[in-house]
């Protein structure tokens, strides 16, 4: 268990502009209001997602709670320890709900994610819980997946031009490599991999499929058919 016992952590807080912060902070204390006592909760990333962990950690303070969570990155990670909550992980135990952030939602609810370059995690943590909460504001609402944002697909370095030329096969527009901040190099995500974005023409039901079945391919920022609840204001 990450335990956070350092003065540094006084200095630790998110860095990023927060986007529509009130709206964000709204749906950040509505999913606190499904934490019980005992709960092993998934939590995913973003800057709503940190405002849920500070709603949450509220709470468990106030009603004296004890809950523990399982991070999607070691920044979340970081995060829930400089809260006061307590982390596992998925070869410990599985949660019993979570919730995460997203880039886009469609009306069925099916989502663009990633734009942190935790998709794998956020992926892999969604599977494993019977639901999760998707925090969103209502900018995130699209008619159709990808009409704001391009997919983000991890891949193993090795694999750059093999997946490059399979995705020249697939109904993709433009591809680009993901870059540091400062251009100065791509980012490189926890796994010690790269993140293509990739522009679709269209994103159907066997898209998320079609892109892991390609070698290489570690996992793809489109979530479809997952089990969530959207709550928005
Ligand atoms: C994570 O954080 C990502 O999958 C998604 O890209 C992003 C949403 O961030 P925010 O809540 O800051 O808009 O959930």
């Amino acid at each position: 268990m990450l335990k956070w016992n350092n003065q540094l952590a006084d200095n630790l807080k998110w860095t990023g502009d927060i986007s529509n912060r009130e709206q964000k902070e709204l749906v950040a204390l509505r999913v606190a209001e499904h934490v019980k006592d005992g709960q092993v909760i998934g939590v995913g990333s973003g800057s709503t997602a940190f405002l849920a962990i500070q709603a949450i950690a509220s709470k468990v303070k106030k009603e004296n709670l004890t809950v523990t969570a399982i991070p999607t990155s070691v920044e979340v990670a970081l995060s829930c320890a400089r809260a006061g909550i307590s982390t596992t992980t998925l070869a410990q135990t599985r949660p019993d709900w979570g919730f995460d952030g997203a880039d886009e939602v469609d009306s069925e609810f099916n989502l663009i994610k990633g734009r942190g370059g935790a998709m794998f995690a956020e992926k892999l943590v969604m599977a494993s819980s019977p639901k999760t909460y998707i925090l969103v504001d209502e900018s995130k609402f699209v008619n159709r997946l990808g009409h704001n944002f391009p997919v983000p697909v991890e891949i193993d370095p090795r694999a750059i031009h093999l997946v490059e030329t399979k995705l020249q096969e697939m109904d993709v527009s433009a591809v680009g490599l993901r870059m540091a901040k400062h251009k100065d190099g791509p980012v490189i995500t926890e796994a010690g991999n790269l993140i293509l974005e990739v522009r679709f023409n269209h994103i159907g039901l066997t898209t998320e499929q079609d892109l892991n079945a390609i070698p290489g391919v570690i996992e793809n920022g489109i979530f479809f058919n997952y089990p969530v609840e959207v709550i928005s204001n």
